[in-house]
């Protein structure tokens, strides 16, 4: 038995992914259906091979899920990265808010990625970088213009990492603060510095790891891949396509001959699907997938898929306060002093009068 990961699922047959080997066409045994398991995109599976010239087998097992999404049908999903643009098209911040609830509802720690910073205006990525640095999520501004630092893994941070620390850039599953500071090295070497976040930007969260400048961003999402299943959502043309394309192309050769079979059925399904980027690393591709309703939650429990207003939940006159219409409201004092985004605070009331309409038909 050999044992993959299923990165597609298409008309009764499953694309197992077996690292280093290649990717099998098989299909589901009965004993499937008899058990009312379904395999998912994500599932690790284990395999017969029926035919090794064709890359043909049969799946015969799953092995237990760590976890499984239900938006969008997944298992194993170590994390999630919403990417948009800063222009064309410009980034609708309601979506990503709604994303990163959605994602909170399913467990699933997510980032967001702001693309194309080649065509922001003066201030933009600072004022995105402010409204966004204590919503919970880690944040890279990227562009990824002309950009070869995804595609070539072995040129960059693993070859000059601290002396101190040779096995830093290596390890898999190694935290994004850890990449940061292997930047910070790295860049100091060059005499070209880029501070740290926390340096910049008070009261930024201690993992927060965003750098302003494109390069870094970069280097710090790479390493926020590496080694990890990664769901990538995004609307139509913020560059998810270029992302994967570049994270593809170091393993493009070894996969050349597989991938025919994965393009037959190519545009007939909107169903997830893994891209394998090489050393465990998967980019999990949604077409499709959108977030633009917010669904299963009570309104009332809207306010803790807000980190931002953790620091005074509790505080203010009314117990159980929504921070929204309640008289001596610390959440709305501090959005007045300018300590909670304002944009964060009106998608937060929106999306408070959806749920609230949404029960109202329910009953
Ligand atoms: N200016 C600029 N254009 C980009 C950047 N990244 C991608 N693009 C372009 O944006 C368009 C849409 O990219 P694509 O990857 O197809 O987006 P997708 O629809 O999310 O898959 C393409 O023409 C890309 O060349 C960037 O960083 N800057
Ligand atoms: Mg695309
Ligand atoms: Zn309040």
């Amino acid at each position: 038995m050999l044992i993959g990961r299923i990165i597609k699922g298409i008309a009764g047959f499953y694309y197992v992914d077996i690292p280093e080997i290649g990717i099998y066409e098989c299909r589901a045994r009965g004993i499937f259906r008899k058990d009312g398991k379904k395999p998912l995109v994500g599932d690790l599976a284990g395999i017969e091979v029926t035919h090794e010239g064709d890359k043909e087998g049969n799946l015969i097992e799953i092995i237990p899920r760590k976890n499984e999404l239900f938006r969008p049908a997944a298992a194993n999903v170590d994390q999630a990265l919403v990417l948009f643009a800063l222009r064309s098209p410009d980034p609708n911040l309601m979506v990503l808010d709604r994303f990163l609830i959605a994602m909170q509802q399913q467990n699933v720690p997510a980032a967001i990625c702001f693309n194309k910073t080649d065509l922001a205006r003066d201030g933009e990525v600072e004022a995105l970088a402010r409204a966004y640095e204590k919503c919970g999520a880690k944040l890279f501004f990227i562009s990824l213009e002309n950009s070869e630092e995804l595609a070539s893994p072995d040129e960059s941070t693993e070859t000059k990492a601290s002396p101190k620390e040779p096995e830093a850039g290596r390890r898999p599953g190694r935290t994004a603060s850890t990449e940061s500071d292997a930047t910070n090295a790295s860049e100091e070497e060059t005499g070209n510095t880029c501070p740290s976040r926390k340096e910049r930007v008070q009261g930024s969260s201690e993992d927060s790891t965003s750098c302003l400048r494109a390069a870094d961003g970069l280097l710090a999402l790479r390493g926020f891949l590496e080694g990890k299943t990664t769901l990538l959502a995004g609307p139509s043309g913020v560059g998810k396509s270029t992302l994967t394309n570049a994270c593809q192309s170091g393993i493009r050769m070894e996969t050349g001959e597989i991938s025919r079979k994965l393009l037959r059925g190519k545009n007939t399904t909107r169903h997830a699907q893994l891209i394998p980027a090489g050393g465990g690393t998967y980019l999990m591709d949604t077409p499709g997938f959108t977030f633009l309703e917010t669904r299963d939650l009570p309104k009332e429990n809207l306010r803790f898929f807000y980190p931002e207003f953790t620091p005074y939940e509790g505080r203010c006159r009314f117990d159980g306060c929504t921070h929204i219409h309640e008289p001596d409201c610390r959440v709305r004092e501090a959005l007045a002093a300018g300590d909670i985004s304002k944009t964060r605070y009106e998608n937060y009331t929106h999306i408070y009068a959806d749920l609230a309409e949404q029960e109202k038909h329910r009953y």
